[in-house]
């Protein structure tokens, strides 16, 4: 018998999905299933790839890419498909975000936000693929002109984490799409399933076969397999900083392929005393539980000047303890279950490592029992110094460290103590204040007064280990091209041999 959930019904027996390559649905292969880690019932069965079929998805977008079905076409018609691809996800809203709450347990609400963005992503991409130019040299003399073009660079293997499944995916394709290249996507083995819904709306969109296959499985063998591939030309990875490392190496040994990574982060989130500490806290409250702290630019490090530290905290911890945790599909949820059994494992050891080094729990630290599945209270550890692994590490939930500072230069040295850079918040009513740490903080992106706003407009990517390239934008096309530069003689060109 199916189960409700607010109105929402589990599914009868796991949806089972195939594996796409050349514009077709494979199958046939031992099969992984998962179990919704809010509800713990069996939702999605997934095909475990084998490397002969990547070699094919490989193959498939190599041809689609060489044979210029889609790179060929104008930039017009590619932002037509991409813009009848934001319809269909339109159009199916309901559905994707089911499957993301189902496979990933992120509150409904918040599932169809992402969603939003996904749309607004295919259609910037739209308007970036008729946009996309080169540029000309007319200041070359008489007789010479130069041009550089921007071409595609060509097939590229796509690497997905489980925290952001649709959105991380719809971050990175219709940007790959708009700049000409074709692709060969491999998501986390626990939330493949709105990467292959994805893969019938494009074709329903006009996409050519082959120009976006799906191949999953578990890291190991199909993401390593795509890292190694000789016919790959660029591989964008999301997920750790120790797979970015390794895809490094692969690329290295391989083909040198270019590569584009969004790894981890230890973002800080730096309150100075003459903020709105109301609607700091807040942020920051947000900026910790928002996808239960699984989230590459969560706001993980507090750190607050000492002469409002103690008021602030007492903010934040009555603001935290009022976040609503629990079913993903209550409407009313802002907080839902841990992703993985491995993330919740890795979260509860780093509190337990927090409380054994000395820092103290202002709220939360503890597990929550909301019936099934795996849920975590959002936690505010104080007395945090900076060799505690809390205080390095990137956890990847919702525990937040705090630390305090004396004067603006050590507020901006304890933000940059970190071998990440991925993104920061700044909050100061002082404009001096504000914008001197906003350039002297290395991070990607950068929120003054305000938390992980902004669209799909403006470029996403890290500083320092967190991260190579960039992705979203003009950039985010930019970054799949590559730029020839032409010389055009336009008159008699001297000769080098005398006559
Ligand atoms: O990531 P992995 P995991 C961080 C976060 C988290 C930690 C571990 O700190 O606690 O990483 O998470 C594929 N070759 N982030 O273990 O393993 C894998 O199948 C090629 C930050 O889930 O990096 C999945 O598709 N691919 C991050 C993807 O890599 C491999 C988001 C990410 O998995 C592979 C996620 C291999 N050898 C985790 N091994 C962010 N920046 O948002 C695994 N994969």
């Amino acid at each position: 018998m199916q189960e409700m959930t607010y109105g929402i019904t589990l599914p009868e027996k796991p949806r089972e999905f195939g594996f796409f390559i050349n514009g077709e649905w494979r199958g046939g292969r031992e099969m992984y299933e998962r179990d919704s880690p809010s509800h713990d019932v069996p939702v999605t069965r997934t095909s475990r790839c084998t490397p002969e079929d990547v070699n094919d998805a490989v193959a498939a977008a190599r041809l689609a890419f060489d044979d210029r079905r889609w790179a060929g076409l104008p930039g017009s018609a590619r932002a037509g498909i991409l813009l009848k691809t934001a319809e269909g996800i339109r159009q199916q809203r309901e559905e994707i975000a089911r499957w993301e709450v189902l496979e990933n347990r992120k509150p409904i609400s918040q599932a169809r936000g992402e969603i939003d963005h996904c749309i607004a992503c295919f259609e910037t991409a739209a308007g970036a693929a008729r946009l996309l130019h080169g540029d000309s040299f007319n200041n070359l003399g008489d007789n010479l002109f130069g041009m550089v073009l921007r071409e595609p660079i060509g097939v590229v293997g796509l690497i997905t984490p489980w925290n952001f499944p649709f959105l991380i995916l719809c971050e990175r394709v219709p940007f790959i799409l708009a700049s000409g290249c074709t692709l060969v996507v491999k998501p986390a083995e626990v939330t493949s399933a709105t990467t292959l819904i994805l893969a019938d709306i494009l074709a329903e969109a006009g996409l050519p076969a082959g120009a976006y296959n799906v191949v999953t499985g578990t890291g190991r063998t199909v993401g390593q397999a795509l890292t190694e591939h000789p016919d790959i030309d660029m591989l964008s990875f999301t997920g750790s900083t120790a797979v970015g490392r390794s895809c490094v190496h692969a690329s290295g040994d391989s083909n040198l392929k270019k590569l584009g990574l969004e790894l981890g982060g230890k973002n800080p989130i730096i309150v100075f005393a003459d903020a709105d500490l109301e609607d700091a806290a807040d942020a920051a409250a947000f900026g910790i539980s928002f996808n239960t702290g699984q989230c590459c630019v969560s706001s993980s490090r507090l750190i607050v000047e000492r002469s409002v530290a103690e008021k602030f905290e007492k903010i934040l911890v009555d603001k935290m303890k009022k976040i609503r945790v629990g079913d993903p599909f209550d409407p009313e949820t802002q907080v839902g279950a841990i992703t993985t059994t491995g993330q919740n494992e890795t979260i509860l050891n780093y509190i337990a490592k927090g409380k054994a080094e000395g820092a103290k729990v202002l709220t939360g630290g503890e597990v929550l029992d909301c019936g099934s599945g795996r849920y975590i209270a959002p936690t505010l550890f104080s007395g945090v110094t900076p060799s505690m692994s809390i205080a390095r590490e990137e956890i990847f939930g919702p525990v937040l460290s705090s630390f305090h500072f004396d004067s603006l230069n050590e507020a901006i040295s304890i933000a940059n103590d970190t071998v990440y850079g991925l993104a920061a918040s700044v909050w100061s009513k002082n404009i001096d204040k504000a914008l001197t740490v906003t350039r002297r903080v290395r991070a990607g992106r950068f929120w003054v007064n305000t938390i992980m706003a902004g669209g799909p407009e403006t470029p996403t990517g890290g500083f320092k280990q967190s991260g190579w390239g960039r992705e979203t934008g003009i950039l985010g096309v930019e970054e799949y091209t590559q730029a020839k530069s032409v010389h055009i003689e336009t008159g008699g060109r001297s000769h080098w041999i005398a006559s």
